[in-house]
């Protein structure tokens, strides 16, 4: 059996929380998404050139080319709905509003580290943010998303948990049972694939029964197939917007498939060759950067304005890595602190 081929995003269904047709969102809004993305983009470029250097310890899993998802979720969420993210979550604790310096200090094992240098790139939180977290454990954390929307929907706050997950996922048995628990309880809470078309080195149509792996289950739990343009910050913006009206209507869960791609491999020592050429720059040339500045200016941003913000972003990227440098190694105190470990293994008895 050959494998199904990945759709484009052109080919992509509609269902009524596909934002196909909605206006634009006001320019405030679409410059906060380039700025948002811009952010990301130097931010992750220079984790990636920290690494090289030797500056970023650890293992780290960039989402260069993802930014337009996280970029609009960000901009649609109230400040205290809940982000679940994945190991490749730097995108999404940016997109929270968690500043640039811990986030790279954390990627450089620093004092000034979010979890002050001790858990490194794959496990970012800022309860003070709502990041609720990056998780490395593929389809866990979707579990826990419909944990914090169910206590959402019980103290009847209106906050809304969205959880961010790659294609792989929707073949672990978890995404199946968090998706029938959130439907079954109509928990106010959003289910975001983000469809890179590769797990970590195998393509996801290759070991998936069918050609959408999220959107063609979302049947198998009453809920609506969307396929998005997971490149494209308007579409992606109004498709937040629906989903998240829906969550806090108390119209329970949603799924959306976003479409779009990775530039680099699956982590930092992964070169990604097995993707062919054809395939890589279809993709760059989707890039969500270059195309929303190209689609603002087109459409009457002044070109000063939109340099102004890129000299903003590239001025804010080498402060924090300048204030990740100059901060120390965690102190010895914090090894025993947040941790299980008592040092006598008494939980193993
Ligand atoms: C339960 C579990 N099984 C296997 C792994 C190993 N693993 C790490 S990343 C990955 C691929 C995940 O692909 P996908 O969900 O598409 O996310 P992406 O990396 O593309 O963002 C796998 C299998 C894991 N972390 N957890």
């Amino acid at each position: 059996m050959s494998p199904p081929r990945a759709p484009a995003p052109d080919e992509a269904p509609s269902g009524s929380l596909d934002p196909g047709g909605s206006r634009p969102p006001a320019r405030a809004t679409r410059l906060a998404l380039y700025t948002r993305m811009l952010e990301m983009r130097g931010f992750e470029k220079r984790a990636y050139d920290l690494f090289l250097s030797g500056l970023v310890k650890g293992t780290s899993h960039l989402g260069l080319g993802q930014e337009a998802i996280a970029a609009a979720f960000g901009t649609a969420m109230r400040e205290d709905d809940y982000t679940f993210a994945t190991y490749r979550g730097h995108n999404h604790a940016l997109a929270r509003g968690v500043p640039m310096t811990p986030v790279m200090g954390e990627l450089m094992g620093r004092a000034c580290g979010l979890m002050a240098g001790k858990g490194g790139s794959m496990h970012l939180t800022s309860v003070e943010h709502h990041m609720m977290g990056s998780y490395a454990i593929i389809g866990a954390h979707l579990t826990i998303a419909n944990g914090a929307a169910w206590s959402a929907k019980a103290r009847g706050s209106g906050q809304v948990a969205v959880c961010f997950f790659g294609d792989g996922t929707t073949n672990i048995g978890a995404f199946h049972e968090a998706l029938n628990f959130a439907a079954v309880y109509e928990l106010p809470v959003v289910f975001v694939c983000e469809n890179n078309l590769w797990m970590e080195y195998t393509p996801i149509a290759s070991v998936t029964a069918v050609a959408r792996p999220a959107a063609d289950r979302a049947s198998a739990y009453g809920l609506e197939p969307v396929v998005l343009d997971g490149n494209d910050p308007d579409v992606m913006h109004a498709a937040a917007v629906a989903a998240l009206g829906r969550a806090r209507s108390g119209a329970g869960p949603s799924l959306l498939e976003a479409l779009t791609y990775r530039h680099g491999g699956h982590s930092r020592a992964d070169p990604g060759k097995y993707r062919s050429d054809e395939e890589l720059s279809y993709w760059l040339g989707r890039d969500p950067v270059p195309a929303y500045r190209a689609r603002l200016v087109a459409e009457g941003v002044e070109e000063a304005e939109i340099a102004a913000i890129e000299q903003q972003v590239a001025a804010a990227v080498d402060e924090a890595t300048e204030a990740a440098k100059a901060s120390g190694p965690p102190s010895l105190d914090l090894v025993e602190k947040d941790v299980f470990a008592d040092g006598g293994a008494s939980w193993r008895r």
